[in-house]
Parts: structure tokens; C-alpha cells; sequence
């Protein structure tokens, strides 16, 4: 067991000054001299031996201040470097040399070599497979890197910082120094080598520093890197008037490559992306890509300051870097965009991903105790959940007061590693607000519960709102406490507008912010002069779920007036899913299924409100979906019964408003040249989001085939075939636009991944063996994780009927799929196997098979650390 405790945490025993690493390149042994400056910690063990961290690396030299070291003076096992006797004081220099295959790499952490480019992904304990290290996030050094290799194969030879030296080495080949002045922590390193195109620009700081900006694609590619540029610029501009935040370096680089476990990484000056995440044109990337790719560009530019500038002591602190940093990036892409429909695509992700996480096996809280491996903690719950957390901070303390707390932090602790601890202080110490309950998010898991009770009293013009807290219980601990909740609340009056209290008491509140601290606590409204609607956890405030007794006139007046366009769509969104569930029931039990026509009626009255943003309309008009439906439902899950009854419900609303959503189809379409901004986008969202509704009227693909026909972008092309292949499976018009999409895109593996995943998702149990089949294409590659999400990520996560078949054939497939993998990519694949985790909501006769699969993985004594993890907890 080799469980990492929080609680265990001690400094080095050694403090590096400086690393200086050789790279030898060679596809199939590459090697690496490191050269370290350091002296023991005053105040260490003058006997304590060196420890560094290493994985699967062979050692071919060791020196202490340029003399071999004798063997009896070290230890080296498969995790170990042991060094003893070393000097009590002064400064020494040891050298290592250790031999790695880039070629053999499949697990794409350390150095690897595919498409015939090296590259490096070191984060979270990457470092470790280059050579012996303090590979910790603690230990920060100043790093100088010489990369030598194949002219002709790598002309290009990148690291962090700035290129110092150029040479040609004759013998054809040659080398590269880069220096990078700023002290940095060993998952920040970064080397690509490789013969790659580039786009450029420059910015110029708010202090006047000129930055050069480059952006490294293959060959082919330059075109397609301009939205990624652009994105980039944005991104640096609005970090210096949001918050201050100036680029450091005198350059900034962006490398794509198409072989990369996640999205994409910061490392310093050189960050490294999926291509998924880089590249875009109309004719390859949806509207959803676009703003996947401005979000994430931004992300890993942001973390310049946070995570870079200031990173973590820790692993157990990784959502003082992840969840500031995806606060920083929604502020960002809700100033670039529609606030309001950023702020619910959000809250869409956040119950989707982070409330099952939070509800499931494998809950923890943002900053957890414990793990046996680090790489399963980069969950939403690290990431969404901590960006929450740093928004109710914002929410309590004010747009001013989270300014002030973060200029603290950053003058503070520049440069240091740090704790969450110290980041929550520096926003007592900017506002003298005490923060120590509100802690407690980050540190206890489960999502809350609030439960609301309202009571007009017109003789006293009071609303009193009766509001009680409770957080069920989560793996790690059973008992929850009160946690200090920020929960803004509207009175929405008998027009329609806001309704303003002349008082409010029962606890503290700011502006129309109620601060709940205690289990149960009743608020009350004065001066208000005739019943209110109460819309709660507008702009979803706080990251919890709300029960909320309400009258169908109330949420009726909500949905169709609340200012609040969060609120609004939450209304909206919660009615669909209601009727829907209901209607899961009704077919559960055999009885026809009722449906709602003031359901229909609202629908269709947003869809045509013209006062709406486009983007709006088309959030209220997307049912949710057969996940979200399972999800409401939480226990005994029947998919069948919930994908009939969705349809059934599908075709009431589609026939209520047949002539509008004909109608939106037409009136939406493009005008003109594409653009992918947000405004063009939501024209195209609201137009696709009415023709799986038109569509489904007629009862017939002719809609959508012509609309696949017509398409000069890949959002509108996309939607249109989705339509064909989910609602008309198996007609001559979805095979037709199926086989001329894998015809007409046959050398673009990022746009089959569409194509591989529109197909994994077809609803019913057929869909198996049409994975299956496809694991055969030319076109798939068990190696790439992109292939690999997009095929079978896509079956096991986001397909309920097809992946649920009752025969649990979905299950085995993807046990052996797991099994399989497990020898090749393990963080992939312990990242796929979480598509099960919510397996004990399933109906009796499913869960027993699915925990039938999942515990013949969990026989296997082979399985990675990785994998063991997930599984063990997944079965506990
Ligand atoms: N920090 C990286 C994620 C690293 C994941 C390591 N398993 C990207 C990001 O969050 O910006
Ligand atoms: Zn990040």
C-alpha cells in the first residue's frame, strides 16, 4: 500500500539551486545527464541520505562533484535513488545519467516519441521517468536544457524559457540551449523536438515588454492555428486589466500534438496542447470547439501566474492552481461571451460531471487527505468544484474584495509553494472577513441539499424563507457539517420585476446575497407589498442543489420572467425534467405516458421570443438529456424506459411547435460568411436545437439530409447528421451522410473522432457491435487517446441504452477493452473506467451484471495503480 497521507507531508532534506539537463535524442535510447547544484537544508539531519524519485529508468552514471560514485555509496531500485554520506554543509553538484526508450513510451508521461515527435507531459510525476529527481511540486529550481539530436528528423529543438545557444554539430546533427531565469517546480519542465510548422504574432505588455508568440502545429496545420492565436491574445490582454497579470518571459510557445492523455498543459513558456484544443477552420471545428479552444487556451495561459508563479506545496493542494485557474478561465469566456449562457453551460457541467463524483464512490473533497495515485485526483471535483469554491469567495467578499485578496496573494506568495490555507488567508488579511467556516468546502465532500420553505404574510408585508442545510454522506465520512453558503435570492413581484426588500434579518446578507451558516435559518423580508415569486440561487450562486416546494404559477412566472437568465433556463430546465421523469415512470410501470402541454406551450414561447438571445433560446429548447434523466431519477435506473419516455415526450413538444421549429430552421441559418463568434454561434445552436425538434415532427430524415447537404461549417454538418443517425437510425439518409462524412474526411483523424463518437452514441443495444466493427477502421488506433475517448469513452459514457444493453454485453466488452489497455495508457485508462462509476444506480438485474465486470477487473493482480484505485473504490 502505498497510500500518499496529507498529514505526512516534511520538507527536502536538500535544497536544489539549479538543474542542468543534457538530452541525447534518439528514437529508441535517448539520454539524459542532469547536473544539480545543491546543499543540505540548514537544520536538516546532517545523516540524512539523498531520496529521489525515479520510474522504470536505467542509471549509467553517477558522480559527486565530478567523481564516480562507489556502489556502496548508493542504493537504486525501480522507485529509489539513495545517496548516503553526502556533505553536512556547502554546496555540491551530482551528476546522473539514465538511458529512456522515447519509442517505448505508450503511456505518454516522461519523454515520448509518436508521430515522429518527441514531447513531455511531466505533470503530475512525469519528471521521474526522465531522471532521478525531487520530482515534487515543493522543490523549485532554476533550469538550463541542452537538447541534442537529428537535424533532419528534429530541426526544431524547444524547451522552457529562452534559447540561449544554437549549434551545428556536424556529423548531422545539432543542438540547442534553453535557460529559463524563473524557478519552477520539475512538472513544469517541458522539451519538444520534432519537425513542426509555426504560426507567429507578438503582444506587447501593459509595461510596455514586447512577447513573441508562436504556435507549433504539423505541417499543413498553419491555417488552422489562427483562432488558438487569437484566443491567445485575448486571453493575455484581459489578464492584465482583470487582474493585474503581466506575461513574464520574452516569449511565449504553444505546441500542438496529436497523441496527449488530456487536454493540455502549462508548462512554463512552452505549453503543450491536445491538437484537439489548437486546431480549428469552419470546415473542421464545431462552435463548441471554438469555445473549447478559447477557454483552454486561456486556462494554461492563466496559469503563468496561477500555478506557475505561485504553484503548490503539495499534491493535496492541486485545486489552489486548477480550481483559481477555472474560475479565472469562466470569468474569461463569460467577458468573451454571453455571461449568462456561459454561467449554464456550467451549471450543466457541474451536475453532469461534478455532482455524480460527488455523489458516487468515488467522492473527495477539493483538497483531499489521501490518494494512492495522483493522477485519478484531477476530477471535476478538484477543478469544477474548486473554481465554485473561489466564486462564492468572490460572491461573499465582493468583486472588489477578491481583487484585493488575490493582488495579496500574488505579492505575497510570488514565487513560493503553497497551501489552500495560505491562499484563503490572504483574503482575511485584504478584507478582515473571517473565512474559517467557509473553509470547510474544501474539505468535506457531497454535494448540500437546501431545503425551502416560504411564507408570505400580508397583514406584516413579510416573506419569511425558511431554508435548512444537509450534505448526505460521502465514502470518506459519514457525518457532515453546516457549511457556510452564499445563496442569492429574488423576489420577483406580480409584474414581473424585482421586488426590493427594506430589510432583511435572520442572519447575515449582502445586497441579495444570504449567507446560510447553520442547519436551519429563517430569513425575513420586510416592506414586501404583495406575494412574491422567490427564484433561488440565481446565477447558481453556490454549487448545491435546491428542493423548493414551489407552485406551478411561481415557476411558471420565473421561467417566463425572472431577469436572471441562469435562473430563468434552471426554471425552465427543471420543468422538462420533471414531466420527463415522470413520464421515465410511467413507462417503467406500464401505464401511457402523460405528457404536459404548458411544458409545450413554454417551449415553444422561448424559442420564439425574439427579446432572447439566440444562445438562451436554444439552452431551454435541448431537453435534457437521457443522462440527466437517469440522474434525476438516481436509483433503480431502467435507460430503456427513460429513452422511450424521452422520445414520447420529444414528439408531444416537437408537434406542439411544429411550424416554429420549421420555421427557426430557415430563419437561423447563416447569413453570409461563417464566424465562429458567440452571436453567429448560438444562431446555429438555436437553428440545430429546432431541428431535432422539426425533424422528429415530420417523422422523417428529409429535414436534416438537406440540411447535412447544405452545410458550409462543421457545427450545422454535425448537428444535421446527428439528427440522421440517432432519430433516423438505420434509414438510407443517416447511412448515406455517414459514409460521405468517413469518405469526404478520411485524413482528418480529429474530425473522425465526431464521426467515431455520433456513432458510439447511437441509441440501442445494435450499437455494440458497431463499436466493435469500427475498433477495426483504418482510422482507429488503440494507442491514440483521442481515437480512444471518441470511440469507446463515448460508448461507455454517453451512450445509456446502447453501453446498459440488459444483457450486459456492454459491460464485458469494455472489462476486456479496460484490461487491455490497463498494459498500454493507464491514466487513460483508469480515466475511462470512472464512466462506470455510477453503476449501483442501475436497475437490479444491470447493476449486478456491470458489478459482475467491474469485479472481474478487480481480480486481476496485475492491474496499474492506476486502475487498482479506481476499481477498489468503486466496489467498496
Ligand atoms: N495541469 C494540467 C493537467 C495535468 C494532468 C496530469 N494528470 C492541465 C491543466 O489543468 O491546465
Ligand atoms: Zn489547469
Amino acid at each position: 500500500n502505498r497510500t500518499v497521507y496529507l498529514k505526512d507531508y516534511q520538507p527536502t532534506d536538500f535544497i536544489i539551486e539549479s538543474i542542468d539537463l543534457v538530452f541525447d535524442l534518439g528514437e529508441t535510447l535517448t539520454t539524459v545527464g542532469s547536473e544539480i547544484r545543491m546543499h543540505r537544508r540548514p537544520g536538516a539531519d546532517p545523516a540524512a541520505p539523498l531520496v529521489f524519485a525515479g520510474d522504470g529508468l536505467a542509471l549509467s552514471g553517477l558522480a559527486l562533484d565530478g567523481k564516480p560514485l562507489l556502489p556502496e555509496r548508493y542504493d537504486c531500485d525501480a522507485s529509489t535513488l539513495t545517496i548516503r554520506d553526502l556533505p553536512e554543509d556547502g554546496s555540491f553538484t551530482l551528476t546522473i545519467k539514465t538511458r529512456i526508450n522515447p519509442s517505448a513510451n505508450s503511456e505518454l508521461l516522461g519523454l515520448y516519441r509518436t508521430s515522429g515527435i518527441y514531447s513531455t507531459q511531466c505533470e503530475a510525476e512525469g519528471f521521474r521517468r526522465i531522471t532521478y529527481f525531487y520530482d515534487r511540486p515543493d522543490v523549485l529550481a532554476v533550469y538550463t536544457v541542452t537538447i541534442i539530436a537529428d537535424k533532419q528528423s528534429c530541426p526544431l529543438l524547444l524547451s522552457n524559457g529562452n534559447l540561449v545557444e544554437e549549434q551545428d554539430l556536424g556529423d548531422g546533427r545539432h543542438m540547442a540551449k534553453w535557460h529559463d531565469p524563473f524557478k519552477k517546480p520539475s512538472y513544469l519542465f517541458a522539451l519538444v523536438a520534432g519537425d513542426l510548422t509555426m504560426i507567429e504574432d507578438s503582444f506587447t505588455t501593459m509595461s510596455g515588454r514586447h512577447v513573441a508568440l508562436r504556435i507549433y502545429v504539423e505541417h499543413g496545420k498553419a491555417a488552422r492555428a489562427g483562432y488558438a492565436m487569437d484566443s491567445l491574445k485575448r486571453a493575455m490582454k484581459w489578464d492584465e486589466e482583470r487582474f493585474g497579470r503581466e506575461y513574464d518571459l520574452d516569449i511565449f510557445m504553444i505546441v500542438a500534438v496529436s497523441d496527449f492523455n488530456m487536454g493540455a498543459m502549462e508548462n512554463k513558456g512552452l505549453n503543450i496542447f491536445n491538437d484537439r484544443l489548437i486546431l480549428a477552420d469552419p470546415e473542421t471545428a464545431t462552435d463548441d470547439d471554438y469555445a473549447r479552444i478559447e477557454a483552454v487556451v486561456a486556462h494554461e495561459y492563466f496559469h503563468n501566474w496561477t500555478g506557475n508563479r505561485i504553484t503548490c506545496r503539495d499534491w493535496f493542494q492541486l485545486s489552489l492552481k486548477e480550481g483559481l485557474t477555472v474560475y479565472r478561465e469562466h470569468e474569461f469566456s463569460a467577458d468573451q461571451r454571453s455571461r449568462p449562457v456561459v454561467r449554464v453551460d456550467e451549471v450543466k457541467f457541474l451536475r453532469a460531471h461534478q455532482f455524480p463524483e460527488d455523489g458516487g464512490p468515488l467522492a473527495h473533497p477539493v483538497r483531499p487527505t489521501q490518494y494512492l495515485e495522483i493522477d485519478n485526483f484531477y476530477t471535476t471535483t478538484v477543478y469544477e468544484k474548486g473554481s465554485e469554491v473561489s466564486r462564492m469567495i468572490a460572491t461573499l467578499l465582493g468583486p472588489d474584495g477578491f481583487r484585493k485578496g488575490l493582488d495579496l496573494f500574488f505579492e505575497r506568495h510570488d514565487g513560493g509553494a503553497v497551501t489552500i490555507e495560505d491562499y484563503l488567508k490572504c483574503f482575511e488579511d485584504a478584507t478582515g472577513h473571517d473565512l474559517t467556516h467557509f473553509a470547510l468546502w474544501y474539505h468535506q465532500a457531497g454535494t448540500p441539499v437546501i431545503s425551502v420553505a416560504s411564507f408570505y404574510d400580508e397583514r406584516k408585508q413579510q416573506l419569511k424563507l425558511t431554508l435548512s442545510q444537509t450534505t448526505p454522506p460521502t465514502p470518506d465520512e459519514k457525518i457532515k457539517k453546516p457549511l457556510h453558503i452564499p445563496l442569492r435570492v429574488g423576489l420577483i413581484g406580480p409584474n414581473g420585476a424585482d421586488m426590493a426588500p427594506t430589510a432583511i434579518t435572520g442572519g447575515e446578507s449582502r445586497k441579495d446575497v444570504l449567507e446560510l451558516t447553520k442547519d436551519e435559518q429563517t430569513f425575513v423580508f420586510e416592506g414586501i407589498g404583495a406575494r412574491p415569486a422567490v427564484s433561488v440561487n440565481r446565477d447558481f450562486s453556490a454549487p448545491v442543489k435546491i428542493r423548493f416546494d414551489q407552485s406551478r404559477e411561481d415557476r411558471l412566472r420565473i421561467a417566463g420572467a425572472e431577469r436572471d437568465l441562469v435562473a430563468r433556463w434552471d426554471t425552465v430546465n427543471a420543468l422538462a425534467l420533471e414531466v420527463l421523469v415522470k413520464a421515465a415512470e410511467d413507462v417503467k410501470a406500464g401505464r401511457p405516458v402523460t405528457t404536459d402541454p404548458a411544458l409545450s406551450d413554454l417551449l415553444v414561447a422561448t424559442a420564439e421570443d425574439t427579446a432572447l438571445e439566440p444562445a438562451f433560446r436554444a439552452l431551454a429548447l435541448t431537453l435534457p438529456g437521457e443522462l440527466d434523466i437517469g440522474r434525476e431519477i438516481g436509483a433503480d435506473i431502467d435507460p430503456d424506459a427513460i429513452h422511450l419516455a424521452r422520445n414520447t415526450v420529444i414528439e408531444a413538444i416537437a408537434e406542439a411547435g411544429a411550424d416554429s421549429f420549421a420555421q427557426l430552421t430557415g430563419d437561423m441559418a447563416n447569413g453570409g460568411a461563417f464566424s465562429p463568434d458567440a452571436q453567429s454561434a448560438g444562431r446555429r445552436a438555436l437553428r440545430n436545437a429546432a431541428l431535432v425538434l422539426a425533424a422528429a415532427a415530420e417523422k422523417s430524415p428529409r429535414r436534416a439530409s438537406q440540411a447535412y447537404e447544405s452545410a458550409d461549417n462543421m457545427t450545422d454538418m454535425l448537428a444535421a447528421m446527428r439528427v440522421l443517425a440517432h432519430q433516423f437510425a438505420g434509414s438510407a439518409e443517416a447511412e448515406n451522410a455517414l459514409a460521405d462524412f468517413r469518405r469526404r474526411f478520411a485524413g482528418e483523424p480529429l474530425v473522425l473522432d465526431k464521426w467515431f463518437s455520433t456513432l458510439a452514441t447511437v441509441p440501442g443495444e445494435n450499437t455494440l457491435e458497431r463499436v466493435t466493427k469500427l475498433m477495426g477502421d483504418e482510422a482507429f488506433d488503440e494507442g491514440n487517446p483521442n481515437r480512444v475517448r471518441a470511440l469507446i469513452g463515448a460508448f461507455a459514457s454517453s451512450n445509456p441504452t446502447g453501453f446498459n444493453r440488459p444483457d450486459g454485453a456492454g459491460y464485458a466488452f469494455f472489462a476486456d477493452f479496460i484490461l487491455t489497455s490497463d498494459k498500454r495508457n493507464a491514466t487513460l485508462t483508469a480515466r475511462l473506467m470512472t464512466a462506470m462509476r455510477s453503476f449501483e444506480a442501475l436497475e437490479p438485474s444491470r447493476r449486478a451484471l456491470a458489478r459482475e465486470q467491474i469485479e472481474r477487473i478487480a481480480a486481476h493482480d496485475d492491474l496499474s495503480r492506476n486502475l487498482r484505485d479506481i476499481v477498489d473504490r468503486m466496489l467498496k
